[in-house]
């Protein structure tokens, strides 16, 4: 074993031109490695704290704090420990740190050095970092998962807090559930993705993007934005519903008012019953197969409802929901929310908890989706920990910009390199 020599981490920025951390961790042998963190746009009020500077400089979002955290207080107490021992590092921070939700120190402060740990450990012991989350999966709950590729959803239209238009639900995405690997996976998106791009221009439809590198017109209804994706994926030669599914991210506490969901590019306001109704209706129009964040975070009533009625056809994945949390995974568990959970690690701030929500959702047999933030970063980590942890799914972004790329890149040349990972059934 080699020691934990060095901690630095430094002000970067994210995909969107905001202040984000990078640190790097040295071992005495000379190993060293670095990770960045994530940041959300359409946060859960209950995620671990991103601690920001606040003040005037960078419109009060610099981390020049939480990256002096991580330089003058947390860096001391990691100099000399084995970076192999990342649960116990991960215990230790959230120790020192001393709250439930991270604010002393940041989540952001924690998870950069937790995602650090894990590079350096992985480079030290020379195995692929999905091999080491494996392998940490297995310390952690004593239960081995075999190690897959995931099936991704590609977030091709954008809407509500990811772009400037007028579509309410956040996210449009294709899943190519019929493609044979992650190559031809690949394919059928990006020609999918440059159909649509020719079918918008087509009808005088700005191009532009959005934050996760979908496109981002104003259009007439949500629904349009169904119709014109079902149009690129025949425009593509494939069948929608047999080769490519559809999945929708309403993110749907942006858009609720405490009363009514109220969907502006339609002019309309539902309760949530009948927002509830209008996802049906367009589940039994569409072949929509997963729809997160159906409702507001705090409309259980809403969520118990919309698990009767759609949750043996759809899957029903809790993001602000469940904030990647444990304790909250498992009391939606007991109430019958939901089905599947989305994992964003700075949702709770380390790796070992993240695995512990993992851990929960699989003994609850709720499916885990890994996710990227809105703003991301060219760091590839959770490609990795979806391959480890063989949970069968990601969401990274469009088949576009590099920041999304970088993780479908990632998994391409673990495909191409591990011939004993096989994409997941
Ligand atoms: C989401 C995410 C990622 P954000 O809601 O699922 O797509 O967005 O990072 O802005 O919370
Ligand atoms: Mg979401």
């Amino acid at each position: 074993m080699s020691g934990i020599s060095k901690v630095d981490a430094i002000q970067v920025f994210d995909s969107r031109g905001i202040p984000t951390i990078s640190c790097k961790i040295t071992l005495d042998c000379g190993v060293s490695a670095s990770a960045m963190v994530p940041s959300g746009a359409s946060t859960g009020s209950k995620e671990a704290l991103e601690l920001r500077d606040n003040g005037i400089n960078y419109h009060g979002k610099g981390v020049l704090q939480a990256v002096s955290n991580i330089n003058e207080k947390l860096a001391p107490l990691l100099i000399g420990i084995d970076p192999s021992d990342q649960a116990e590092i991960d215990n230790m921070l959230i120790g020192f740190d001393g709250t439930e939700d991270k604010s002393t120190m940041g989540a952001n402060a924690i998870l950069a050095i937790s995602l650090a740990v894990a590079h350096a450990a992985a480079k030290e012991k020379n195995i692929p970092l999905y091999e080491y989350f494996s392998n940490l999966y297995k310390e952690i709950t004593g239960d081995y998962l075999k190690p897959s590729i995931p099936m991704p959803m590609f977030n091709i239209l954008n809407g509500g807090e990811h772009a400037d238009n007028n579509i309410d639900i956040q996210e449009f995405m294709i899943i190519p559930s019929g493609a044979k690997d992650f190559s031809e996976i690949m394919r059928w998106s990006s020609e999918i993705y440059h159909h649509l791009k020719n079918i918008l221009l087509s009808k005088q439809y700005l191009t532009a993007v959005g934050d996760e590198g979908g496109f981002a017109p104003s259009l007439k209804s949500n629904e349009e934005a169904i119709k014109l994706i079902i149009e690129s994926i025949e425009a593509s030669n494939l069948k929608p519903g047999k080769d490519v599914h559809i999945a929708l991210d309403c993110a749907a506490s942006e858009f609720f008012d405490g009363e009514k969901y109220i969907l502006k590019s339609e002019n309309i306001k539902l309760t949530s019953a009948e927002f509830i109704s209008y996802l049906k209706n367009l589940v039994g129009k569409y072949p929509i197969i997963s729809i997160e964040d159906a409702l507001d975070e705090d409309d259980l009533e809403g969520w118990k409802l919309i698990t009767k009625e759609l949750g043996n056809d759809c899957q029903l994945v809790g993001d602000d929901l469940f904030v990647t949390n444990e304790k909250i995974l498992s009391n939606g568990v007991k109430q019958g929310i939901a089905n599947s959970i989305l994992i964003k690690f700075n949702q709770v701030g380390s790796i070992t908890e993240t695995i512990k929500t993992i851990h929960c959702a699989n003994e609850n047999k709720f499916k885990s989706i890994i996710s990227h933030r809105s703003g991301e970063t060219e760091d590839t980590t959770i490609a990795d920990l979806a391959v480890g942890l063989g949970v069968g799914q990601i969401k990274t972004g469009a088949p576009c910009r590099s920041d999304r790329i970088a993780k479908y890149n990632r998994l391409l040349w673990i495909e191409h390199e591990s011939t004993d990972i096989l994409l997941n059934e």
